[in-house]
């Protein structure tokens, strides 16, 4: 299953509410997060138990996208990805409009060039917020989700 060129990361969850499970892939050198979505009846033979469509690549603002996460960001029951750029200083997130298709990547600043990251409440607010790593920035980034109101 191709991808964009030089992928550093991926995870996988069901994006279009199917029950199967989809791939999303960070690229670093084709500075896109490709999206792959399982489709049915792909049956289960050894190493083809899901048949794949053609990947979606989605362009990270020239950067290459190095990490990822997924979590319902915008609150509407939908997985939506966060991938951080390197050598940038912000983070992308794509929001799922409910069919594993996304809108263009918005994007948020952060420390200097972003690496890991994960996803989870911090505040407690009930709402998903991100926590990003700088590599260069020697930081600790944190977001908090104002745009969701669970
Ligand atoms: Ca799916
Ligand atoms: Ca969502
Ligand atoms: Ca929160």
């Amino acid at each position: 299953m191709p991808t964009a060129s030089g992928p550093e990361q991926l995870t996988s969850a069901d994006l279009n509410h199917d029950c199967l499970p989809d791939f999303v892939v960070a690229a670093n050198l084709g500075k896109a997060v490709s999206v792959l979505l399982a489709k049915a009846g792909g049956g289960y033979e050894p190493a083809a138990k899901y048949d794949f469509g053609m990947p979606k690549f989605y362009p990270a603002e020239g950067f290459a996208s190095s990490y990822l996460a997924l979590a319902d960001l915008d609150g509407d029951g939908s997985l939506d990805v966060a991938s951080t750029k390197r050598l940038s200083d912000i983070v992308g997130v794509l929001r799922n409009k409910g069919n594993g298709s996304f809108g263009p990547e918005l994007t948020y600043p952060t420390g200097t060039d972003p690496y890991g990251l994960i996803a989870g409440d911090f505040d407690l607010d009930g709402a998903p917020d991100i926590a990003l790593a700088a590599y260069t920035g020697n930081s600790l980034t944190l977001l908090s989700n104002v745009a969701c109101s669970p």
